[in-house]
């Protein structure tokens, strides 16, 4: 059975998904909902996902939204296949989750912001409110001190084990690097860089660059 994505190729949250498939080897079929040409919004698409948001997977008769719910449910459902994602003990599991709650919680909110009012809007020909973009850039620095901070003690966010934690990173920090042009929040932070370029140089990311640019 392959499983249907519904989402844009070039949107975090979907790439979040597909990154999780890709390294899982789960064979998926991305069905694109064009977010520019209001396609998410559509009586149809509010069936499948009633916030109007992506991404959606479709698995048979099995529906879920929300990026980290669907991640979480292939990491465990596929724990035995592919990379393991999840940490080996219940300790290991608990920093995963901790981490993947402050990328929920404490990252994307920032990165989110960043790009809406430095990429997105202008996309729609609409001026960014360039003093929140600041305010946001200036709240990440500090995010990413902790981060430097904790991968100086391991080499993944929750070990020593690449986990979701960091797989659910990729797509936001590659868009703050490439489209925000803000490469140096990553590259002034040692630790921060060395972590970026390992998680950066999986097979799975590449794969995803191929499918998605
Ligand atoms: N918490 C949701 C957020 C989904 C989300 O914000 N998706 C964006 C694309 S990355 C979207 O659909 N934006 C269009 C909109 O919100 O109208 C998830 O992780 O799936």
């Amino acid at each position: 059975m392959v499983v249907k994505v519904y989402g844009e190729a070039r949107a975090a949250c979907p790439q979040r998904v597909m990154l999780c498939l890709l390294e899982k080897g789960i064979d998926f079929e991305l069905v694109p909902v064009h977010l520019q040409q209001g396609q998410h919004k559509t009586p149809q698409f509010l069936l499948l996902q009633p916030f109007g948001q992506v991404p959606v997977v479709e698995d048979g008769d099995f529906r879920l939204f929300e990026s980290r719910a669907i991640i979480r449910y292939y990491a465990t459902k596929y724990a035995e296949r592919g990379s393991d994602l999840l940490g080996k003990t219940l300790e290991e599991r608990a920093l995963v989750e901790q981490w993947l709650e402050v990328e929920a919680h404490n990252f994307n909110n920032l990165c989110f912001t960043i790009m809406f009012q430095l990429v997105i809007l202008p996309k729609m020909g609409k001026v960014g409110d360039l003093a929140l973009a600041e305010k946001s850039e200036k709240d990440l620095e500090k995010v990413l001190d902790v981060y430097e901070t904790r991968l100086s003690q391991s080499t993944y966010l929750a070990g020593h084990f690449f986990s979701l934690a960091d797989l659910s990173h990729l797509p936001g920090l590659a868009h703050l690097i490439e489209e925000a042009k803000l490469g140096h929040l990553v590259t002034q932070r040692k630790n921060v860089n060395t972590w970026w370029q390992k998680i950066s140089s999986r097979p799975a990311w590449n794969k995803l660059k191929d499918l998605t640019h």
